[in-house]
């Protein structure tokens, strides 16, 4: 007999109910046991299912759906290792501070617990506490209605991150009163309360603002999660503090904006006395804001949601604890006309800076090398996506990324998506999945041939949901270079000329093989203008590369040769 139908619910009905409940429609994930009748049952209730070919990809695409719509991207996996793929993005949206729900099936708690060797036998809840803002088990079916709520309000309010929710095979398929479980349903009321920042704190700060003689505004993705884009914009136009964006900021104002330093990145950090960091870390990605980039006499202002953010790196002189919205609000309140001004010296030091730079970029780019570099490559995209302002940017990789992120500039807020605060590789096919899915926008993922490698897999996915997905592989042949020579295949190179596009025509979209510039701006315009999957194969020089990119500091090198 069906459960439903009589006046008695189950487990899997109930926490589908509780999920559309709160708005959550669209879930990613990996079937198998326990959980197949659950994303069977999910797509039947209206719910849109995207199913991967490995957990961590459907993570990924959950995560970076969470960042882009403030609302938690739920992945759902099979208990144990399907748990353990799933954890990478779950710890990753963490990380990066992106509101996300993991949900696995896991098997028997007696058994579990008495280590008696179980199926998939893993203890979830624990294994994912270090890596999770929250880590919750749902032991009752009566309980999925406030483990749901849990998890919600514990991904969204204060700072986001991810959410860990163990759900048992046994409460899957326990039934329970329908009417009971229906009153047991919570919808969550205001999951992510705005944060009001301490009145004390913004005159603190414009205090700070008006005594400084070289101000610098820095926006973190935090900026752009909060999506304050126009309060943002008013207060940086009306104070004419010249801005940099972190790489995932870029769009919040548009990157040719004038009071853009991004040109003059290193200059402008270096001479800053007051620095505005809002949605954004003094984490590595900002060398701490120690020296030698930085001055020592530097002053912070800090915008954050989290208090023990401050003073983690450097001294915060004007910390400002609140959700960026409300803090960007109270500050445009509170500055009176000109207040805050902004020496000429300081605006023109930028300027020229700036001018310099990107005259000595133009060299490069404009250049037209056979095969093509990095440079050379990312014009021709440049041109190729000119014509569609819409278009999400994924971007992994070393040198790919490093250049991508120069020369790929962004018109609109959240639209690019990249390796974030660790720096990591296989987010690109899960993020793409997961724009996709969230707007019905086109995605250009930009990704070194490694860095594709980590989720290459699900370009059938991609080529399953039909999603409008041009995947751009700079095949160098490897980590870095392609170059390395020796009888043993290098540490660091893959097999040279590979053909990715094979992968793409494989599942019935379309692949390109291209070798120059002019026929990578064609298959791309033509690409974008199908809507169709499509893998463009982009030949690049296996010598153009550096090793570990911009960040060949952070690497050890041998003491002694070897
Ligand atoms: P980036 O890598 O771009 O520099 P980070 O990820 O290091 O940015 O920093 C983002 C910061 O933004 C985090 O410290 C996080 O607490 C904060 N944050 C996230 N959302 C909000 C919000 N809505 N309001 C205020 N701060 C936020
Ligand atoms: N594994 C994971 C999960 N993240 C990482 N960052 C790395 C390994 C190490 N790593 C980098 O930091 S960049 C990179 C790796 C493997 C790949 C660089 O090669 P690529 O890009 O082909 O993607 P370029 O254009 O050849 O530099
Ligand atoms: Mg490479």
């Amino acid at each position: 007999m069906d459960a439903h139908t009589t006046s008695m619910t189950d487990g899997f009905h109930l926490i589908i109910d509780a999920l559309k409940l709160n708005g959550i429609d669209t879930v990613y994930g990996v079937a198998g046991i326990p959980i197949t009748d659950l994303t069977r049952l999910m797509q039947a209730q209206g719910l849109k299912y995207y199913g991967f070919r490995h957990e961590q990809n459907a993570g990924n695409a959950a995560a970076i759906a969470g960042y882009i719509t403030q609302k938690p991207g739920v992945c759902i996996t099979v208990s144990g290792p399907g748990f353990l793929n799933g954890m990478l993005a779950l710890a990753n949206a963490t990380t990066n501070c992106f509101p996300m729900i993991l949900i696995s099936g896991s098997s028997d708690r007696a058994i579990i617990d008495l280590e008696q060797g179980d199926y998939e036998e893993l203890d979830q809840m624990t294994a994912a506490k270090p890596y999770a803002k929250a880590s919750f088990r749902i032991n009752r079916p009566q309980d999925i209605g406030v483990g749901v709520a849990r998890a919600i309000r514990a991904a969204v309010s204060g700072r986001p991150g991810g959410v860990y929710l163990d759900l048992t095979a046994e409460v899957l398929g326990a039934t329970i009163d329908a009417e009971e479980g229906k009153k047991s349903l919570i919808k969550v009321v205001d999951p992510a309360p705005a944060h009001i920042p301490d009145d004390a704190s913004i005159t603190r700060a414009i205090s700070m603002l008006e005594k400084a003689k070289r101000p610098l505004i820095i926006l973190g993705k935090g900026a752009a999660y909060a999506q304050a884009d126009e309060e943002i914009r008013r207060f940086i136009e009306q104070t004419g503090i010249p801005f940099l964006p972190m790489s995932m900021a870029k769009g919040v104002l548009p990157d040719s904006h004038p009071q853009s330093a991004a040109a003059a990145r290193s200059y402008a950090i270096g001479q800053a006395d007051v620095v505005m960091l809002v949605g954004a870390r003094l984490n590595w990605l900002l060398s701490h804001g120690k020296p030698p980039l930085w001055s020592e006499k530097t002053a912070y202002i800090q915008l954050d949601i989290q208090s023990t953010e401050m003073d983690s790196n450097r001294p915060i002189a004007g910390p400002v604890i609140g959700d960026i919205k409300s803090s960007m609000k109270a500050f445009l309140k509170a500055l009176k006309p000109k207040q805050v001004q902004v020496a000429e010296e300081w605006t023109n030091g930028i300027g020229e800076r700036k001018r310099k730079n990107i005259d000595r970029m133009a060299g490069l780019l404009n250049a037209d090398p056979s095969p093509m570099n990095f440079s050379s490559a990312l014009r021709a995209v440049r041109a190729g996506i000119a014509d569609h302002p819409d278009v999400y940017i994924v971007n992994e990789g070393a040198n790919t990324l490093d250049f991508a992120r120069n020369i790929i500039d962004m018109d609109k807020p959240r639209k690019r998506l990249d390796s974030g605060t660790w720096g990591i590789m296989g987010i690109g096919m899960g993020y793409a999945v997961g724009a996709a899915a969230v707007s019905g926008q086109p995605v250009v993922a930009i990704e070194g041939d490694s860095a594709f490698g980590f989720s290459g897999m699900e370009v059938e996915t991609i080529c399953r949901y039909k999603l409008p997905i041009v995947v751009l592989v700079f095949n160098n042949g490897g980590i870095y270079r392609g170059d390395e020579d020796g009888s043993a295949p290098s540490p660091t190179g893959f097999v040279p000329g590979a053909r990715y596009e094979k992968m793409m025509e494989a599942f019935g979209g379309v692949g390109y093989h291209v070798e120059d510039t002019k026929s990578l701006t064609q298959a791309l315009r033509d690409a974008l203008a199908s809507g169709k999957p499509t893998l463009i194969n982009c030949m690049i020089d296996p010598t153009a590369g550096t090793e570990s990119g911009h960040i060949q500091n952070l690497n050890p090198k041998l003491a002694i040769a070897h």
